[in-house]
């Protein structure tokens, strides 16, 4: 999972989530995640279709809805603390499915990892305005806390630039996602590139 972590939003998207999406491929992310708040199941369940088409060797996920996931053969979801609970999710999606989970401390994090999730994504970093309820920023601190106390993968989102990146990184985050600096981009393949070069910096390479 290392790398930059796609995550779609339609409402502040230049181009529109498929061509977001082909950017993100194109860019050689390893996750797509299909994130799309207000609609009719219909037209998410059209949409998940259409953008699952695009991702053939990208991991896809979705946001939230379980039912959509199963529907579209997905990869696995991604779930928050007041969506399906882990287990419900787990026996739905059966054993290989990858679930992950956003938690906002570390005692989240440590169930989280107990009950099975294949991922934590720690939120929000910074502050954003891109999601309304995202609640007070945890600072990179949390990221090198909850990296000593967990060893599954960790996605850092929230108000996250390539300016702040660097520091997320370093903190111990195996994949960024900041989604309001990449879909409103001109050039979304070269700006997923910026941050994947991030990664490859902290290697030496
Ligand atoms: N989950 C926690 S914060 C957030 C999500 C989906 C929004 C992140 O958006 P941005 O634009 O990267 O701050
Ligand atoms: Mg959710």
């Amino acid at each position: 999972m290392r790398g930059y972590y796609f995550i779609t939003d339609a409402a502040l998207s230049r181009a529109g989530n498929a061509r977001d999406v082909a950017a993100a491929v194109a860019a050689g992310v390893r996750v797509v995640q299909f994130r799309q708040k207000p609609g009719q199941p219909r037209d998410l369940l059209a949409e998940a279709r259409q953008l699952r088409r695009l991702c053939r060797r990208t991991l896809f996920l979705v946001n939230d809805r379980v039912d959509i996931a199963l529907e579209v053969a997905a990869d696995g979801v991604h779930l928050g603390q007041e969506d399906l609970p882990y287990r419900e999710a787990r026996r739905l999606l059966g054993p290989d499915k990858i679930i992950g989970l956003t938690v906002h401390h570390v005692d989240e994090a440590l169930a989280a990892q107990e009950m099975g999730a294949d991922y934590l994504g720690v939120s929000p970093i910074f502050s954003t305005t891109t999601k309304a309820d995202a609640g007070a920023s945890t600072g990179v601190e949390l990221v090198a806390e909850i990296r000593r106390r967990v060893a599954i993968p960790l996605i850092a989102i929230g108000g996250i630039t390539l300016a702040n990146a660097p520091a997320v990184i370093a903190a111990g985050a195996d994949a960024v996602c900041a989604i309001s600096a990449v879909v409103t981009a001109a050039d979304v393949r070269a700006e997923i590139e910026k941050f994947q070069r991030l990664f490859r910096l902290g290697e030496g390479g």
